[in-house]
């Protein structure tokens, strides 16, 4: 396979030190090598420009969403480079960076593909609006965004309307929603996959149920989105919103391996590492070891 990875090193969307140094932490802990072990031919983008604000200015752009301005130029970008890279045959590996990428990628591989699945694996469904946000943080926005519920600046991200259909969303590890949030997977009937459901249904019974719905739509490809805080926050000290109660690292990798399986994944984001709050590098060396197994498995 050929990999495209692009590094997002943006922190607006938390509105939390550390996050923006993920993508350079990854390629510390040698990434590319990494990926490389599994005879994949693999392009370094780098990272993409992301222009400097003050904090003094987060709310200058809108009343109700810190940052918005860089987070819809950096998104832009990222969408077109996610785009491109699927246009050439590539997969695009996004690395964070704060989840407001999704916006991003999400944009770039919907564009690319009629009828996408988006598989946002988080303790959080990030399905805020600037109405609903109880921190006016966008990274607690992006999915809400890609099926056009909220602001028409987030919504509009790359180009005008809807992104993903609310039945090809699924949510899975969820376990700390918003009021509001709860409210719009009610209205949208959404896929919603939370701690709960993960360990009544077992992560073999929620896949069951995800694979089988992929068919029943006729999706044609799957956007995976992983959020760092996904996991137990025993496990990864260095990711900003750690929450309890969460998912084991082999919980996410049997996940992984039966999404994977389907062939139906075809871009995937690796988001929320802080190296600020991490401990002894123990949150980046998770990631690696859960990119290591990506690629192990993606053919
Ligand atoms: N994430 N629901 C909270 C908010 O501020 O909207 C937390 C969001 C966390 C977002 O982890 O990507
Ligand atoms: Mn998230
Ligand atoms: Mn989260
Ligand atoms: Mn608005």
């Amino acid at each position: 396979m050929n990999i495209s990875l692009i590094g997002v090193p943006m922190n607006y969307g938390c509105d939390r030190e550390g996050a923006q140094y993920g993508p350079e932490k990854l390629r510390e802990k040698k990434i590319v090598d990494v990926i490389k072990k599994y005879n994949h031919s693999i392009y370094d983008f780098g990272n993409l420009y992301v222009p400097k604000v003050c904090d003094t200015e987060k709310y200058a752009f809108h009343n109700r969403m810190k940052y918005l301005k860089p987070i819809v130029e950096v998104n832009t970008n990222l969408a077109h480079q996610v785009y491109s890279a699927l246009a050439a045959g590539n997969f695009p590996f996004v690395i964070g960076g704060d989840h407001s990428l999704g916006l991003g990628s999400i944009a770039g591989a919907s564009k690319y593909y009629e009828n996408l699945a988006v598989v946002w694996i988080d303790a959080h469904g990030d399905i805020n609006t600037d109405e609903t946000s109880p921190s006016g943080n966008v990274h607690g926005m992006p999915l809400a965004a890609a099926m056009g519920v909220g602001c028409t600046s987030l919504t509009d991200v790359y180009y005008k309307g809807v992104k993903v259909r609310p039945e090809n969303v699924f949510i899975i590890g969820a376990r700390d929603l918003d009021e509001g949030e709860v409210q719009l997977a009610k209205d949208k009937k959404l896929n919603l996959y939370t701690m709960d459901k993960v360990k009544y249904m077992g992560v073999d019974g929620i896949l069951k149920d995800i694979v089988e719905k992929l068919k029943a739509n006729n999706v044609e490809a799957v956007h995976l989105s992983f959020d760092m805080d996904a996991l137990d926050s025993d496990l990864v000290p260095g990711t900003g919103t750690p929450v309890t109660d969460g998912m084991t690292i082999d919980e996410v990798k049997y996940v992984f391996k039966h999404l994977m399986d389907t062939k139906l994944v075809k871009s995937m984001d690796l988001v929320e590492l802080n190296t600020h709050l991490d401990k002894n590098d123990v949150t980046a060396e998770v990631a690696i070891d859960l990119v290591d197994w990506t690629f192990k498995l993606i053919a």
